[in-house]
C-alpha cells in the first residue's frame, strides 16, 4: 500500500490523452489512500485567462469523478481551495532549494526557450509540485519521463529538509505509470496531444460534442502510403489512430489494424470508437458541471479530506524551520 498521488494540470481543457493515458487508468486501478489532484494553481505559470482557469479547474474535477474516482474513498480536490497549505509549504521549500537547482530542470529550459517574458512561476512550479507531493505523504509518484525530473527534485528537497531540520516528510519516488497510451496530435501526428496546442482540430476534447469529434477524427492526417500498418516512425498518422483505438477497445493497436481495409474506413472506425468512449464521460461530466450544488458539495468534501491529510504536516514543518 503507500499513498499514490497523481495530478491534471488545468492550463487547458482536458483532452482524449489526458482522458486515455491517465485519467481512465487512474479511476480503473485506484485505491483508498490514492491522492488526485486538480492543479489550477500550475495553470498559471504563463500567460493565462482568470475565467478560464477557474472553468477548466471545475472541469478536471468533474472529468475526475465522471470517470469514476471516489471522492468518498480517495483524496480527490482541487489544489487551489487549499492554496495556503499549498502556498505556505511551497515558500518553505523554496528556502530549501537553490536557484540553480531550479533553473537546471529541463522542462523549465525547454517551456522558456525563445521566450522574452517568462514568469518566474515556470521556474519555480517544481517546488510547488514538491509541496503537493510531500503535503500527502506520497511515497510513490506515477509519472512519465517528462516529470521524472520533477519528482527527483522532490526527493532531494525532502531528503535535505529532514537531514536540516528532522523528520518531517516521506521521501518519494517517481514510479513508471503501467504503460498508457501516448496519444498524439491528430494533425500533427509527430507532436503529442497537448492543452496547450488550443483549439485546433488536431486535439480532442472531452467536452467536444459527438459532431466535433466525429469531425475532427476524420480529419486526422494519414500519409501517401495506403496501408493500415503500425509503424510509428513510418506512419505516425496511421499508427496514431490504431493507437487510439487500440486504447478505446483493449486490443494492441498493432493487431487491430488487420480487418482494416483503407484510410477512410480506419477514420471512420476511430471516430466511432471515441464519440461511444467520451460519450458517457462527457454525459456525466455534464450532469456534474449543470448541478453546481452537488459539484461543489464534492468539491468541499475533498478539500476537507486533503486538509485533514496536509495539515500536520504542515504544521510540523513550519515548527521545525522556526515559523510560528
Ligand atoms: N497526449 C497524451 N497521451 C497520453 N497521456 C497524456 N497525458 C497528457 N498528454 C497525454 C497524461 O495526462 C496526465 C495529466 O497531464 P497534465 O495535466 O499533467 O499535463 P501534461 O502532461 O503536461 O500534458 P498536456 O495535457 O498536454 O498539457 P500541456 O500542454 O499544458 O503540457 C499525465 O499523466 C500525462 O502523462
Amino acid at each position: 500500500s503507500g499513498t499514490r498521488l497523481s495530478g491534471i494540470k488545468t492550463s487547458g481543457p482536458a483532452h482524449l490523452g489526458n482522458y486515455l493515458g491517465a485519467v481512465r487508468r487512474w479511476a480503473g486501478d485506484q485505491r483508498p489512500d490514492d491522492v488526485f489532484l486538480v492543479a489550477d494553481l500550475h495553470g498559471m505559470t504563463s500567460t493565462h485567462n482568470p475565467h478560464r482557469l477557474r472553468q477548466y479547474a471545475r472541469q478536471a474535477f468533474a472529468l475526475l469523478i465522471a470517470s469514476g474516482v471516489d471522492p468518498e474513498r480517495a483524496v480527490v480536490f482541487v489544489q487551489s481551495d487549499l492554496v495556503r497549505e499549498h502556498g505556505a509549504l511551497t515558500w518553505v521549500l523554496e528556502c530549501t532549494c537553490t536557484y540553480g537547482e531550479a533553473k537546471r530542470m529541463i522542462q523549465f529550459k525547454e517551456k522558456s526557450r525563445g521566450q522574452d517574458s517568462v514568469r518566474l512561476g515556470l521556474l519555480t512550479y517544481p517546488v510547488l509540485q514538491a509541496a503537493d507531493i510531500l503535503l500527502y505523504g506520497a511515497d510513490r509518484v506515477p509519472v512519465g519521463e517528462d516529470q521524472r525530473e520533477h519528482v527527483e527534485l522532490a526527493r532531494a528537497l525532502a531528503n535535505r529538509f529532514n537531514g536540516a531540520y528532522g523528520e518531517v516528510f516521506v521521501v518519494p519516488e517517481g514510479v513508471l505509470p503501467k504503460v498508457g497510451a501516448r496519444i498524439k496530435d491528430l494533425s500533427e501526428p509527430t507532436r503529442t496531444m497537448a492543452k496547450s496546442s488550443g483549439e485546433t482540430p488536431g486535439v480532442v476534447f472531452v467536452l467536444d460534442s459527438p459532431d466535433l469529434v466525429r469531425r475532427k477524427v476524420l480529419r486526422a492526417v494519414t500519409d501517401e502510403l495506403d496501408t493500415v500498418r503500425y509503424a510509428p516512425k513510418e506512419q505516425p498518422g496511421v499508427s496514431n489512430l490504431l493507437e487510439i483505438l487500440g486504447a478505446c477497445t483493449g486490443v494492441s493497436p498493432r493487431e487491430i489494424g488487420a480487418d482494416i481495409t483503407g484510410y477512410e474506413q480506419l477514420r471512420s472506425t476511430v471516430a466511432d470508437a471515441v464519440v461511444e468512449l467520451l460519450r458517457p464521460v462527457r454525459e456525466r461530466m455534464t450532469e456534474l458541471l449543470d448541478d453546481p450544488a452537488e459539484l461543489d458539495r464534492l468539491r468541499a468534501l475533498g478539500a476537507h479530506r486533503a486538509r485533514e491529510r496536509a495539515t500536520p504536516r504542515l504544521e510540523a514543518a513550519l515548527k521545525v524551520v522556526g515559523l510560528g
